[in-house]
């Protein structure tokens, strides 16, 4: 499908909540050069033109077809002068010159592969790239670089955990998960979140939320017996506390990093396995995050992204509705209280948005 009409793309709003989005991109071939813009700009620090880059890249996501004209992104919100000098040369030439340059720079190759590592973000990743060091063996065999827990366990299993994870992978997860979870506490309710809620094929770890449906007994809620490694961290939750307007903030939520063992008879088709590797089973990354029942709506919203369109949910928030929103809580600004939340729905409700289902949060 062609589109290069400006009526076919018409009322395309700026935030990525008031947009649906399937995993099906038909603009791919920009989106892909546009990451690589956005990524850049991260590892420079230059956080808003990273963001400008991200929001070119999603709207560009949201679109029923193929943009084969400049024409055709007339009237398009949060694109740029950058992004359409970058459409236009794709278009006329099929590549985009800034995006192979940024590809063959050593900072950037460098920054990009030190930060595939798990534990190793942007600071950890500079700090390797400025004391000269290029590669894992550099890295791995330079005595001065104090490796972390959870950074040690990246090394360990990056062959693995570096590869994609299948749906089919993620449904077996799911099962050995919930069977534990269930064991502990018979009760308790585990929901996939993530990209595979999304409804995407492949993903780079695993999501879950896990909660109880009574009050208080998800409190110190633990897993045993099938885990390789757990990055624990305790909750800090504060239930009087207003939503965050940083993103980038973790939440406060009890929840475990872990890398999860998973045997090839426990998969349906087998396991995604690297070339020549005949062991039965791999490893995977998996985040289990523990919410009170009260937050499990904020919680999950939050959880199953994508990362754009929660952070669209945001700002629409803060700057259409002067309400406050993060994975623990709706707060309105103007009433001065906080919103009761069970379902998803009611966030959309309260926000004055149109239902927007999972499968259409690929923002
Ligand atoms: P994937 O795993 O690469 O296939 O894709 P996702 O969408 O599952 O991404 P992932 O696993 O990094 O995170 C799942 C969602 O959880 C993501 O869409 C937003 C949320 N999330 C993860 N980390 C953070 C964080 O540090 N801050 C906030 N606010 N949200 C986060
Ligand atoms: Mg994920």
């Amino acid at each position: 499908t062609v589109c290069s009409t400006p009526a076919a793309v018409d009322n395309v709003s700026q935030y990525a909540c008031q947009r649906r989005t399937t995993t099906e991109n038909h603009n791919k071939m920009f989106t892909d050069a546009l990451e690589v813009l956005a990524e850049s700009s991260e590892f420079n620090e230059n956080e808003g033109r990273c963001l400008a880059f991200r929001r070119a890249a999603s709207v560009l996501k949201s679109l029923p077809s193929a943009v084969r004209s400049l024409g055709a992104t007339q009237g398009l919100p949060c694109l740029g002068e950058h992004t359409e000098a970058v459409i236009e040369e794709i278009l006329q030439f099929g590549r985009c010159f800034k995006v192979e340059e940024i590809q063959c720079d050593e900072r950037y190759q460098a920054l990009k592969l030190f930060t595939s590592v798990f534990g190793v973000g942007p600071k950890t990743a500079e700090k390797w790239y400025r004391r000269g060091l290029r590669s894992f063996k550099e890295i791995l065999n330079e005595p001065a670089i104090q490796l972390n827990k959870m950074q040690r366990a990246g090394f360990l299993y990056y062959r693995d955990i570096s590869k994609t994870v299948s749906k089919a992978e993620a449904q077996a997860l799911r099962c050995i998960i919930e069977e534990t979870v269930h064991w502990i506490m018979p009760d308790a309710i585990l929901a996939l979140t993530g990209g595979f809620r999304r409804g995407k094929e492949y993903g780079h770890d695993v999501d879950f939320l896990v909660t109880t449906p009574e009050l208080g007994r998800e409190e110190g809620l633990l897993l045993h017996g099938i885990l390789l490694y757990c990055e624990h961290q305790g909750t800090t939750f504060d239930a009087t506390k207003l939503p965050s307007c940083n993103f980038e903030a973790m939440d406060h939520f009890e929840k475990c990093f872990l890398i999860v063992r998973l045997y090839e008879d426990q998969v349906e088709g087998g396991l995604q396995r690297n070339p020549g590797d005949s062991r039965a089973w791999r490893a995977i990354r998996v985040d289990l995050v523990v919410p009170p029942v009260d937050r499990y709506a904020t919680a999950l919203l939050g959880w199953t992204g994508s990362r754009q369109f929660v952070r669209d949910l945001r700002r629409f928030a803060r700057k259409e509705r002067r309400m406050l929103f993060d994975n623990h809580a709706l707060y309105d600004k103007t009433k001065k209280m906080f919103l009761s939340t069970t379902t998803e729905e009611d966030i959309f409700v309260h926000l004055g948005l149109e239902y927007v289902e999972p499968w259409q949060r690929n923002a």
